[in-house]
């Protein structure tokens, strides 16, 4: 009897979906559209347990989506550029690019080894200048609208890296990439305005409530972080030459009357010219340089013991004239507000604290209903709701409407105003890396910085470079890149040798895939009108900032620049964010030695089975754990299809899912094999094309399978009896074809059905096929009739008993008497023998 053998089965089969572009794709359709994409993969080398979950939830999606009707786009591409390229060329002496494009045939092999249902003529590489050179073209766009811009600004650096990150890129003050601990450098940036944008993308959060998992709507809202509060000026005591006076950001201007100090963070850009002439500056000097040193995560800790010092100088209140003293302290941030904060004790815990260290005066102005406040015996800050008291003419005021009136007051006086603040910065997209898109600037002696023409466009990263053993990008010192003519001028310039953080190139790539082939234009209007948004977009939950608030900025800026639609607000309309693949228990990774090789997998069970695996073992978001039984489970559940398939060939028939009819179902065996088919088929529907519950889907099917295999022993062998077998045959393999498409082809095929499955319309079920068979049954006590039973078809002896005793027509004519006997003759009746 032959068996089971994967391996021969999925390569012909994968075979002949790339030679027939099986799933090519086309905005030229009437059907409805469905875009599902998962996050594209960085060129590592090879595909990891993570990728294979990942594009196996997308190829169920993709291939249930298809057979449901729609016009699917499902295509693949590669985050191509970034470090490890370049520190692979340092340690195995290979160019980045080899190194790059000899991964993508691999990793590419790889996952069409897998089955997967892309599109791969929409292939994209975005280190291939097809690609980054419609970045370089959105850089220069965003120049001239304003929205791209240089400045000088202290810069996370990461010492072994060598280069500045994000703060996106910052985890836990370490280097996202190699752990390595983040410094302060002062260094001239290109930044991406993404502040711009700061109100819509958080105001649009509110279109993905409920397609987004609340968590990443969470962390999104959170790193935007609105505050509404005022900016409020006050005035100096001693005047300092071309300063009027020091702005703070609150959130509580209703407050105002209760500041009782002020402080700056140490990087304060006045601290110089205040400390002028004091006779502790130096002891300021070292507090500035002790505190410049301190981790930036640390300062912003709520444990962070609190430590100030004195200026010498003092601030004027905007309202009452009193003079406030001007500290330094450390939990003061400088890049956050205006880098100033007055302190108000009595009604912000970390004043309060920094006031009784250093025993500054606390001064109430909100009181609570019913409870006066003793500054003196107060041990924390009242920050609760309250009436404004000691605030002048406020005083009686609810302090929330207070917030509004002194905010008014103080436009009013030139003081200040109502205002926003973000705690999301400008996007730093800078990088001293060489595997990256050239930025498209150039530096001329006579003109300065000049963009370079669009025509001109590609600027081309050199690939006759050879990569630095000390880490550091060759650009610089390679003058056939950095030496140029300037695009005005003529005349000698240095071209930009920083090139472009590589979350530019996965901001906008989903966008590409509608339109990768065009050399005209970066997109085209009708794909992009057509397949835009994205319906559904799968990746890690790691992705949950960075990369989407990029993509969702991008898309508005896009937009913005006429590139997209118009009313595209948003760029993935569904978000699955799906669980890591465990082993017991923890993260697989090289150094625990517990990594599992999807290809080593393949090769011993096949594709089938570990995307079988990956599907079964737990609900899309959940993490799971590799497990060897599992996946023998999975091994051993396809070959028993298998054999159920074999061992009964002689009597299938070609029919498709739910293609018996209900005459076909003569007995008793049959109709209930036809109901369980339709049951399956409706919830693995459910549970598939909606929820994406697949391993409850998968798991119906079991089931099925399980009743094929008890029923054709008992099915007999006519024509009516073979067709709900063939279909119930038919709905297995229709079912899991999403899941397992290569073995259910290969049935299918044998089947005896031209068309391949994967062209199926997914099955649709009979409600009148999944209800019970229900039959009478004749009730006698001592041979009499004496009423009947409602039961359903095949009720074995058991349960007809059971029922028969506790029918009341029965216990009416038992009563009294004692039961000796039960004859049950199963579809017919049941006697009651009794005296
Ligand atoms: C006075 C005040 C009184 C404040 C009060 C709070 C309560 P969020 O919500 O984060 O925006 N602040 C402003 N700039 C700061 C900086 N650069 N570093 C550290 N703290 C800063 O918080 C804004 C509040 O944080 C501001 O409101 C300010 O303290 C402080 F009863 O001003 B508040
Ligand atoms: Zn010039």
């Amino acid at each position: 009897q032959e068996r089971y053998n994967p391996q021969a089965i999925e390569e012909k089969w994968q075979a002949r979906w790339r030679e027939g572009k099986s799933f090519a794709s086309t905005h030229e359709s009437d059907k409805p559209k469905y875009y599902v994409l998962e996050m594209f993969p960085y060129p590592s080398g090879n595909i990891h347990m993570g990728h294979v979950r990942n594009y196996s939830i997308g190829d169920v999606v993709a291939r249930c989506k298809r057979m449901q009707g729609f016009n699917v786009l499902h295509p693949m591409g590669w985050d191509a550029f970034g470090l490890p390229a370049e520190n692979a060329a340092i340690k195995h002496h290979v160019h980045p690019a080899q190194w790059t494009y000899a991964n993508i045939d691999n990793m590419r092999a790889q996952l069409q080894r897998l089955g997967y249902s892309y599109d791969w003529s929409r292939e994209i590489a975005t280190c291939r200048p097809e690609y980054y050179r419609w970045e370089q073209m959105f850089f220069l766009r965003l120049l001239e609208k304003g929205l791209v811009y240089r400045k000088k600004a202290p810069q996370n650096w990461c010492p072994s890296c060598h280069t500045v990150l994000a703060n996106e890129q910052v985890i836990d003050g370490l280097c996202w990439r190699c752990d390595s601990r983040v410094e302060q450098k002062d260094l001239t940036q290109w930044f991406l305005k993404i502040t711009a944008y700061g109100d819509e993308l958080l105001a649009d959060l509110a279109l993905l409530e409920g397609s987004w998992p609340d968590r990443v709507l969470a962390m999104q809202r959170n790193w935007i972080g609105k505050s509404t509060g005022a900016a409020i000026s006050f005035g100096l005591k001693k005047a300092v030459e071309g300063v009027s006076g020091i702005d703070v950001f609150t959130t509580r201007p209703d407050t105002v009357f209760g500041v009782t100090f002020m402080t700056l963070a140490p990087e304060h850009p006045l601290v110089e010219k205040l400390i002028e002439g004091y006779e502790k500056a130096d002891e300021v000097r070292a507090f500035v340089e002790r505190i410049r040193n301190m981790d930036r995560l640390d300062r912003q800790s709520d444990n962070l013991e609190k430590e100030g010092v004195f200026t010498g100088a003092y601030a004027l209140h905007p309202f009452t004239g009193q003079r406030v003293p001007l500290w330094l302290g450390n939990f003061v941030l400088a890049d956050y507000g205006t880098g100033a904060v007055m302190g108000v004790p009595a009604h912000d815990q970390r004043d309060f604290d920094f006031a009784r260290k250093y025993g500054l005066p606390v001064q109430v102005v909100i009181s609570p209903e019913g409870q006066t406040l003793d500054p003196r015996s107060m041990t924390e800050a009242w920050t609760g709701p309250g009436l404004m008291v000691n605030s002048g003419s406020f005083d009686g005021l609810p302090n929330e409407e207070g917030k509004k009136a002194v905010a008014d007051a103080l436009e009013k006086n030139n003081k200040g105003k109502a205002t926003t603040q973000f705690r999301l910065r400008d996007w730093n997209i800078s990088r001293q890396r060489f595997w990256g898109a050239p930025i498209p600037v150039v530096y001329c002696e006579k003109c300065g910085v000049v963009p370079e023409k669009e025509e001109n466009l590609p600027v081309l990263l050199p690939l006759d470079v050879k990569v630095r053993d000390d880490g550091r990008s060759p650009l610089p010192e390679t003058p056939s890149f950095a030496e140029c003519a300037c695009p005005r001028c003529g005349g000698p310039a240095r071209r930009e040798t920083d090139t472009m953080d590589t979350f530019v190139e996965s901001s906008w790539y989903f966008a590409r895939y509608t339109d990768a082939r065009d050399d005209k234009a970066p997109f085209k209007t009708e794909a992009l009108q057509y397949w835009l948004p994205v319906d559904q977009y799968i990746g890690g939950v790691e992705h949950a900032i960075l990369h989407l608030l990029y993509s969702r900025f991008f898309t508005k800026v896009l937009r913005d620049l006429g590139f997209f639609p118009k009313d595209l607000a948003e760029p993935f309309t569904n978000l699955l964010t799906q669980g890591m693949v465990l082993k017991d228990g923890g993260k697989m990774s090289k150094s625990k030695g517990n990594v599992v090789d999807p290809t080593e997998m393949i090769n011993k069970y096949g594709a089938d089975t570990v995307r079988l695996f990956c599907l079964f073992a737990a609900p899309p978001e959940r993490d799971f754990d590799w497990s060897d039984s599992g996946i023998e489970g999975a091994s051993r559940f396809l070959a028993r299809i298998w054999r159920l398939f074999t061992e009964e060939e002689a009597r299938l028939l070609p029919l498709k899912a739910c293609g018996a009819t209900a005459v076909d179902a003569g007995s008793l065996e049959s109709r209930d094999l036809r109901r369980k088919e339709h049951l399956t088929v409706k919830k693995a529907g459910e549970d598939m094309g909606g929820r994406f519950q697949f391993n409850t889907a998968i798991a119906a099917v079991m089931e099925l399978v399980n009743a094929m295999h008890l029923s054709r022993e008992k099915l007999g062998h006519s024509e009516a009896e073979n067709r709900v077998f063939s279909s119930a045959m038919a709905t297995v393999l229709t079912l899991l074809s999403p899941i397992t498409p290569h073995l259910c082809e290969e049935l299918w095929q044998r089947l005896g059905h031209p068309a391949p499955l994967a062209d199926e319309p997914w099955p649709q079920w009979d409600e009148a096929a999944t209800a019970q068979d229900m039959i009478t049954v004749a009730l006698q006590v001592n041979g009499k009739l004496r009423g009947t039973l409602e039961v359903v078809a095949g009720a074995d002896k058991a349960a007809l008993e059971q029922a028969a005793l506790a029918d009341p027509a029965v216990l009416r004519h038992t009563d009294g008497l004692t039961v000796r006997k039960v004859v049950v003759v199963p579809g017919k009746l049941v006697n009651i023998v009794a005296n």
